[in-house]
């Protein structure tokens, strides 16, 4: 059971990163050593060219995003824990599995359209493929689990059908036929979802997701806030005018919701457990606060992790040569499978 999962280096990540995400790696290094397999985690400094950014901060944020990684508990000792520009199997593999991708699905991408209306100067054909190089970074790993937030199911399902095309046109079956699969050649890959706070919304806007690239910086609790920053805007949230206050989830209740969603998941109960712990609360001040404390105790020992860790470049460049050179392993072998399969360079 191999566990696989990328995540930019762009901005400062948030709460909905790490609750929909991160902490997701981790036990999916655990479940993976537990099955005597690889977990795998990327950073994607080649996904983060695709919009307008800043060379120099590239970097800087790339250390950013491994050091949170490591703070969260990724241990590159146990995990392969790389950045993708190390790996140039992976853009290689990008290019090949375009022959089996429709154009059609690319241009149905709610991510593609999103970030496109945002783009001021150029809309990159980088951007358009995207999700090829995203299954590429999967699919070279034969990875079959991906943790990732619900944000990401439909590049999950695009990922399924190229592999799924992949074997079926190069590996002997029928494209047209479903009980013609052909030889797996590349393995196709399941995403896990979490059961709460698969979504986490936007403070401020809460029928948004939180999220990097759109939102403001009060809707957007940062992992790296302090804990006065952070008890705030979860003290600022936005939540309803019902009248008395009823602390239930519901669609006509994003905000509370989205609080209540996010005390769960910090405090590893159920939304419901949530809901009835706090039947007797004078009102949402009560939920704000229990959320604040929740998150603030849960960010303090990441936080510290990550000033130590992030202070160290050198050690940080260390740890990522090392996770190239195993990332590689796995991936040149796959590449040569598909080159074979798809004619490409010297018979083997
Ligand atoms: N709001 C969210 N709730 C739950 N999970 C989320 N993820 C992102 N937003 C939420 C999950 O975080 C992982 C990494 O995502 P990414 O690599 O896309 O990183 P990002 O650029 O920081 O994520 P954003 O905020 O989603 O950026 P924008 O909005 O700019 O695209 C993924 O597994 C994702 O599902």
């Amino acid at each position: 059971m191999r566990v696989y999962s990328g995540i930019q280096p762009t901005g400062r990540k948030h709460l909905g990163n790490y609750l929909g995400a991160i902490r997701h790696y981790v036990t999916g290094q655990e479940e993976a050593q537990a099955a005597g397999d690889e977990s795998i985690f990327c950073v994607v400094d080649l996904h983060a060219t695709t919009v307008a950014y800043d060379p120099a901060e590239l970097r800087d944020r790339t250390y950013d995003t491994i050091a949170l990684l490591m703070a969260a508990g990724i241990d590159p000792e146990r995990s392969v824990l790389y950045r993708q520009g190390d790996v140039p199997e992976v853009p290689e593999l990008m290019w090949l599995l375009t022959a089996v991708t429709a154009h059609g699905d690319l241009n149905r991408m709610h991510q593609f359209k999103e970030k496109s209306g945002q783009q001021r100067d150029l809309v990159s054909a980088g951007l358009f493929l995207y999700p090829v190089l995203m299954a590429a970074d999967v699919l070279a790993f034969r990875a079959d689990r991906i943790p990732v937030g619900d944000d990401q199911r439909q590049h999950v399902e695009l990922m399924r059908d190229i592999a799924l095309r992949f074997n079926a046109r190069f590996g002997g079956g029928d494209p047209q036929d479903p009980s013609k699969p052909g030889e797996q050649i590349l393995t196709v890959p399941e995403g896990t979802y979490p059961t709460v706070a698969a979504r986490i919304m936007d403070l401020q806007a809460p029928e948004k997701k939180m999220s990097t690239s759109s939102g403001s910086v009060e809707g957007t609790l940062y992992l790296l806030d302090d804990p006065k920053a952070a008890e705030k805007k979860l003290k600022r949230a936005v939540t309803d005018s019902e009248d008395p206050p009823v602390i239930r989830r519901g669609p006509d209740k994003a905000g509370v919701s989205n609080l209540i969603d996010i005390l769960a998941a910090t405090t590893d109960r159920t939304p419901d457990e949530v809901e009835a712990s706090l039947v007797d609360a004078r009102g949402y001040g009560d939920l704000k606060k229990a959320a604040a404390d929740a998150v603030t105790t849960m960010l303090a020992p990441i936080q510290e992790r990550y000033r130590a860790l992030r202070e160290d470049e050198a050690a940080i460049e260390d740890a990522l040569a090392t996770g190239a050179e195993k990332a590689r392993a796995i991936a040149r072998p796959v590449l040569a499978d598909v080159r074979e399969a798809m004619g490409v360079g010297p018979r083997r």
